[in-house]
């Protein structure tokens, strides 16, 4: 394993993925916060390395679907070229920014590699336009990535699929609507919804859930979608929906998750700084990361 791999953070200012934006504003918040130096003060080598809008300031009359796609194109030729030299490390956002980051990751990769996928998220995101009732694509890119939906998006960089149902579960469902619950069932993946989690324990379902993304592939990744903690710790979302995950639980499982291999990418998507409350969920952001990847450095 190759020590100290720097840490690529790259910025996914996006908001019109979902119907309220205020996701777009997480990354600068971020970055005036100090996430890289604090990054660095805890021994990490870290650096902002780039920054995706959907709002180019000479483009509002394209249309948001447009806007998205050049935003999603942009991210995934910026991640691709982060995992060159280091691990991406993605700040959304609205979750719709994983469209660009996994297809980055995967057009990193050689034919005959793989990407195991965790996804820790309140919702399934598994939509397409024929099952969602509001439209939003922060609620389809597990569907796109899995190669369902609109072919702007699923055909980012290769027009194969990004993951295999196989190679991918969801973990701390707890909302979610019956077509996209179908189309997951139908391809049977691995969903830990929040029951299974209190019953078994986020430790125990974090190792089936390391299992199942490392069987059959040559890397794995994990995006982090924020709403799936529990809003008394991480009220600063997007989508907030009760009776989550701890802050700390998740912090602390995370620690302990180690793979061999260190993620070829993570990503934490979802804050929405306007609704925060004293920083809480902003300040959570850096101990994720920090959880998950010290024991790579
Ligand atoms: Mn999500």
């Amino acid at each position: 394993m190759i020590k100290n791999k720097p840490l690529n953070l790259i910025g996914a200012a996006l908001g019109c993925g979902a119907q309220v934006e205020g996701t777009r504003d997480a990354p600068s918040v971020l970055m005036r916060m100090g996430l890289e130096q604090d990054l660095c003060a805890a021994g990490f080598v870290a650096r902002w390395q780039g920054l995706v809008d959907d709002l180019p300031h000479n483009a509002l009359d394209i249309e948001k679907k447009q806007r998205l796609m050049l935003a999603y194109d942009d991210l995934a030729v910026q991640v691709r070229t982060a995992c060159i030299n280091g691990t991406p490390i993605v700040f959304g956002g609205d979750h719709s920014c994983a469209i660009g980051t996994w297809s980055g990751v995967v057009g990193s990769l050689r034919d005959d590699q793989s990407l195991g996928m965790i996804w820790i998220d309140a919702h399934m995101d598994a939509h397409t336009q024929a099952t969602s009732l509001s439209g939003a694509i922060h609620g389809m890119p597990v569907a796109i990535l899995l190669g369902f939906g609109d072919a702007r998006f699923t055909h980012l960089m290769q027009t194969k699929p990004k993951l295999d149902p196989r190679n991918l579960c969801l973990v701390g469902v707890r909302s979610f609507e019956e077509g996209e619950a179908k189309l997951l069932q139908q391809l049977g993946v691995r969903i830990f919804y929040m029951p299974e989690i209190q019953a078994r324990g986020l430790t125990a379902v974090m190792e089936e859930a390391r299992q199942i993304v490392t069987e059959r592939t040559s890397c794995w990744g994990m995006s982090i979608d924020l709403d799936a903690l529990d809003p008394l710790d991480a009220p600063g979302v997007g989508s907030p929906e009760p009776n989550g995950i701890s802050a700390q639980a998740l912090l602390d499982v995370l620690k302990q998750f180690s793979p061999d291999t260190a993620p070829i990418a993570l990503e934490i998507a979802e804050l929405n700084p306007h609704v925060d409350q004293q920083e809480q969920t902003t300040q959570l952001v850096s101990q994720l990361v920090q959880s998950v990847m010290k024991k790579y450095q």
